[in-house]
């Protein structure tokens, strides 16, 4: 065991550094406030190999692995957690393709990809179905070598403004075993997209209801098998979970260092508020909790690698607390802020609202106690 990063690692560390304090940092904040999607700046992230961060490098990808991007995601996300986030759900998106398509697949959607050219989505979730995800209801009928699609997936990241929507649903009866993973693309009669929902944080992506009528899909866009939807849906989220964390534990060490310099600035009561006890243990609580949920993510990240079979349950148990830690630290930071943390001068609101929501999306950290006690449980 080696807890140190690789010279490489701190390559792409200092790397991903400098990208976010040149594009990210300087706009985050307007982002936020005007619901800007920074497309361009997103493409600029692409050409650095930000776009198909874990792919096989044989197929275009860059070639890194899961922990390498976690890294990597920490430090995009220590200035924008929402234009991080929305990245970490392209590469999930890449990873799908590259993994479970065909060569035929790969080459017609992967470089596009990887150049940012073409954005993708993730579309498990409809109105009926959150956690519940295996009884989705969104319908493809097979004709000739057309499906035609028909339902409506909820809270879809990207929605309107990507071009590749992996969508998961069904061909066969209920449960998991009845669900396919189509790729449509955008621009194909009967697909259209709900309003912008208007959202606590994650403003620098837009969020939408994508909604297939008669929406006919070429059978040659499946990836997989059909009744192989479900599962690609599942190992692609075990990553995604681990990448969510990783933007948790970014914004949430940007709010520990704000946090630390307004408590040695703010005075009261004659001297700074850094000499008061009961904040230097709030403060130490913040770091020491960071840094285990740091480990946790690392470890997950490490075990997904290796095809370790108990990788599932590590990325829930990583993202369970990183995101509850991630959250909270911020949180503290505002406190910390007095007044201040609740103005929107302050960047630290920001990073309380972006986060909030990782405790919800990529699986609730209820479905991920319930995928651990699973593990448990079983013996
Ligand atoms: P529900 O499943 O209705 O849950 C409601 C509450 O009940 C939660 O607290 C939940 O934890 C709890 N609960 C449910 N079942 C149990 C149980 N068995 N035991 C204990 N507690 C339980 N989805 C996508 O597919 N693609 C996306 O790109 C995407 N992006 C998103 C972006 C945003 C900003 C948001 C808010 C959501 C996004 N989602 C996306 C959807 C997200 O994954 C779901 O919101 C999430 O999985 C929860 O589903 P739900 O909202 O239907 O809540
Ligand atoms: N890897 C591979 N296969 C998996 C898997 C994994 N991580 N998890 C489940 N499977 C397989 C499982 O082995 C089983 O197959 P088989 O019967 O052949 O063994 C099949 O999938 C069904 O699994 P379960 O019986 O565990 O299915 P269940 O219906 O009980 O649901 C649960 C499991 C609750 C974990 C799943 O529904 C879930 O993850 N819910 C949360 C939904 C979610 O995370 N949504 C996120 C949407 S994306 C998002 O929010 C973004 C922002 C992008």
């Amino acid at each position: 065991m080696d807890f140190r990063l690789s010279p490489d690692q701190t390559a792409f560390q200092e790397l991903a550094r400098g990208f976010a304090r040149e594009h990210l940092a300087p706009n985050a904040a307007a982002w936020d406030e005007q619901g800007i999607f920074p497309v361009d700046v997103l493409r600029k992230a692409a050409a650095l190999g930000f776009a198909g961060l874990y792919c096989r490098e044989e197929h275009g990808g860059t070639g890194l692995t899961r922990l390498d991007a976690a890294i990597l995601f920490e430090e995009l996300s220590a200035a924008c957690p929402s234009t991080a986030a929305y990245l970490t759900i392209h590469n999930m998106v890449s990873w799908m393709i590259d993994s479970f398509g065909s060569p035929a697949q790969r080459a017609r959607w992967l470089p596009s990809m990887f150049a940012m050219d073409r954005l993708g989505s993730y579309c498990l979730t409809e109105p009926g179905s959150g956690s519940d995800a295996a009884s989705l209801r969104t319908r493809a009928e097979r004709v000739g070598d057309h499906y035609v699609l028909n339902g409506t997936k909820a809270f879809i990241s990207g929605a309107g403004a990507t071009d590749l929507y992996i969508v998961m649903c069904r061909t066969g009866g209920p449960g998991p075993k009845g669900i396919s993973a189509l790729v449509v693309e955008k621009g194909t009669p009967g697909l259209s997209f709900g309003k912008k929902e208007r959202k606590m944080g994650w403003n620098s992506q837009p969020t939408a209801q994508v909604i297939f009528e008669d929406c006919r899909v070429p059978v040659e866009n499946r990836l997989g098998e059909e009744g192989e939807g479900f599962r690609f849906a599942m190992k692609g989220l075990d990553g995604g979970r681990i990448n969510i964390a990783a933007c948790s534990l970014g914004g949430a060490r940007t709010c520990l260092e704000l946090a630390r310099d307004h408590m040695t600035a703010r005075q009261q009561f004659g001297r700074p508020i850094a000499e008061f006890q009961a904040l230097q243990f709030m403060l130490a609580d913040m770091a020491t909790e960071l840094d285990a949920a740091r480990l946790m993510v690392h470890r997950a990240a490490d075990a997904l690698d290796r095809g370790d079979p108990e990788a599932t349950t590590f990325c829930a148990m990583a993202k369970r607390f990183a995101t509850d830690i991630g959250f909270k630290v911020c949180n503290d930071a505002l406190q910390l802020h007095g007044g201040y943390g609740y103005i929107k001068e302050y960047p630290v609101e920001r990073f309380v609202r972006d986060l909030r929501v990782h405790q919800i999306l990529e699986g609730t950290n209820q479905v991920m106690r319930m995928i651990v006690a699973r593990r448990l449980l079983a013996g």
